[in-house]
């Protein structure tokens, strides 16, 4: 089945790709897929769209996908939204406000995130990856920014865009200004409306404390449709960053992600020597590192057992 599926993979099937994106979704045979995939030509270019829920993230990118088709580019959106379940038949139709999917270079998946992950669905990484080798030149990953799941956003994306919009309070909630933080670009949507000179100065302010750090400001309206040109524009000017893995960043989240799976699993079956070493924890503050030992060796041996964490259930 799974050998079917990379073949088909390989071959550019999209349903395959979409298949095999499931598996990824759910943690299933990611060593086997991981080393079936193959680079493809050129890298993509992966883009998080991060903000609250309603300030347009999915409107704008159905606008770029409109511009980016006229130049033939293959686009795929990773939509990541804690209220929308992976069925995702409500978010395609009309308050998905994004091209529908008839198109064979447009790809368009939801996904619920999982909670533990904050906004960031579990598996992104490996998902980026499929999407990657399938050839598409632009992926984007829609998220509602929360937290430190930003930061995780951060390191799967080459750019980083958080979106905001023109709000009826006066002040720029704390949460937004942390949002900010992991912004290489500040889109400020829904322009067409007023108020949107209030927030892009309290956006300046904000920004103006970071020195050293030149971010770009970008008004646009995904209704009229624009400064659309300007934001796909400051998106491109953006230098690409290393996310081939070269730095680590891939393997560490890879691992923290199957460490943390393999660790709710135990716990779920209330594993006698995983629930000795959480209490062992709290009791023996003094002896923390020789627990964390302990507990790398209790996944070694499922390792070698079970011939791949992913197959320790
Ligand atoms: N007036 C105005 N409404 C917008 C604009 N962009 C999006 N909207 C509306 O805002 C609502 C939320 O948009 P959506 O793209 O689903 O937001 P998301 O939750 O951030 O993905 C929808 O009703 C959109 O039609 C804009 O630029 N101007
Ligand atoms: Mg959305």
């Amino acid at each position: 089945m799974l050998e079917s599926l990379l073949e088909g993979f390989q071959h550019g099937d999209r349903l395959a790709l979409s298949r095999l994106l499931t598996y990824a979704s759910q943690g299933k045979a990611l060593p086997e897929i991981l080393s079936h995939l193959k680079s493809p030509p050129k890298s993509s270019q992966v883009i998080a769209f991060t903000g609250s829920a309603g300030v347009g993230k999915s409107s704008l990118i159905g606008k770029l996908i409109e511009l980016l088709r006229r130049d033939n580019r293959r686009v795929a959106v990773l939509a990541c939204d804690p209220q929308s379940p992976l069925s995702g038949g409500a978010l395609l139709g009309d308050r998905f406000r994004m091209p529908t999917q008839v198109e064979d270079d447009v790809f368009i998946r939801s996904l619920a995130a999982t909670p533990g992950h904050g906004a960031v669905a579990e598996h992104l990484p490996p998902m980026i990856r499929l999407l990657e080798s399938f050839g598409f030149d632009t992926i984007f990953i829609e998220t509602v920014g929360a937290g430190q799941s930003d930061t995780a956003v951060a390191s799967l994306a080459d750019v980083v865009a958080v979106i905001l919009q023109p709000e009826a309070g006066d002040d720029l909630q704390w949460e937004k200004a942390g949002l900010l933080e992991v912004a290489d670009i500040v889109v400020i949507n829904k322009g067409d409306l007023p108020k949107a000179d209030h927030v892009e100065s309290q956006v300046r302010t904000i920004l103006g404390l970071s020195e050293g750090r030149h971010v770009p400001i970008v008004r646009t309206s995904a209704k009229s449709g624009e400064g659309i040109d300007g934001l796909w524009a400051a998106i491109q000017a953006m230098p690409r960053k290393n996310r081939g893995g070269g730095d680590g960043r891939e393997l560490l989240l890879y691992t923290q992600e199957l460490l943390a799976e393999w660790f709710m699993k135990a716990q779920a079956k209330n594993r006698p020597d995983v629930l000795q070493l959480i209490k062992n924890w709290q009791e023996f503050t003094n002896q923390r590192d020789v627990i964390v030992r302990k507990l790398i060796q209790l996944v070694e041996k499922d390792i070698s057992a079970a011939g791949g964490l992913d197959r320790s259930d």
